[in-house]
């Protein structure tokens, strides 16, 4: 039967640490700021960005969210984002995907400055992840990073299997594993033979985004299993890709949704606020 790896405890600990570190730079002068933005109403963003506030209350950073309208312009926007460039009071720039079809996230997310891009998504910062020289790292698949630690995995040689490439997690998810010196395959929609790949899986990340996905025989006996699926059943109910019961039978690790991936996704968004702060430090 697998361990469950608990996402809010590991989360809980890092959190502390950021806490007493934002304390002191609040006592020295400016508590870090952060400021996150929501384009439209979708029910699960508002959720996330929620989160997101509270736990910056929690660790004492300074910030400021806005919730705009779906019809908000691609020019609004922009011009949202060039204000808190500038303000010396914010040091993490967020805005919450997906953004309605007529605006262009990529163009959205290359005016944020690279210093204050939390996500990790402009190009610049994505190019310093690609060649390992980052300090702003991608906050879902380093909070993954660490969730495998916790259980003294270590990643180094193992084999490690990514399903989805997406540029939030499936991406950035290879290369962090790879500067862990795992042996890293990505596979996605297009792939020939999954449950031959996922079964020779040491550790096996699932970020498909369907529920019942991951099934106890494309798993192998022992793997350290990490679930990022967020699926909403017809009753609302949250659940990630695997089916929990079967695959945690075969895992020797895994991750609960809720309370796996996603408070952690939060804890490295506060830790990249931090590390921003300390960039601009005045
Ligand atoms: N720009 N967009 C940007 N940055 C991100 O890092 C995200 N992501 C993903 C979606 N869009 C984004 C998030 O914030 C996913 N994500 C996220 C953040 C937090 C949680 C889930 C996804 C979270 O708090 N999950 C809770 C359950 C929440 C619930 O009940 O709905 C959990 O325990 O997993």
């Amino acid at each position: 039967m697998a361990e469950l790896i608990d996402g809010k405890l590991v989360a809980a600990r890092l959190r502390e640490e950021i806490r007493r570190k934002s304390e002191s730079l609040k006592a020295s002068g400016r508590a870090p700021g952060l400021a996150v933005i929501l384009v439209g109403e979708d029910p699960a963003s508002q959720v996330y960005v929620k989160n997101k506030e509270k736990a910056c209350a929690e660790v004492g950073f300074y910030s400021e969210k806005y919730l705009l309208p779906e019809s908000t312009s691609e020019e609004e926007l922009t011009s949202l984002i060039k204000k808190l460039n500038a303000d010396g009071n914010i040091d993490g720039i967020l805005v919450q995907s997906p953004v309605p079809k007529h605006i262009d996230y990529s163009k959205i997310v290359d005016t944020i400055d690279p210093s204050k891009d939390v996500d990790a998504f402009s190009p610049v910062n994505v190019g310093k992840i690609m060649l390992g020289t980052y300090s702003l790292a991608p906050c879902t698949p380093a909070g993954i990073i660490e969730l495998i630690k916790s259980t003294g995995t270590d990643i180094s040689g193992k084999n490690c299997v990514v399903i989805g490439r997406s540029n939030i997690v499936g991406k950035p998810m290879a290369m962090l594993l790879m500067h862990e010196n795992g042996t890293v395959t990505v596979c996605h929609s297009k792939t020939k033979d999954l449950k031959a790949i996922t079964s020779n899986a040491d550790i096996l990340v699932s970020s498909v985004g369907k529920a019942g996905f991951l099934t106890a025989d494309m798993v192998k006996p022992g793997a350290v299993v990490i679930d990022v699926g967020m699926n909403r059943d017809a009753n609302g109910k949250l659940t990630g890709d695997a089916v929990f019961d079967e695959v945690s039978r075969v895992a020797s690790f895994i991750t609960p949704v809720p309370g796996g991936v996603g408070p952690m996704t939060i804890t490295m968004l506060l830790k990249n606020t931090l590390t921003a702060r300390k960039l601009h430090s005045r």
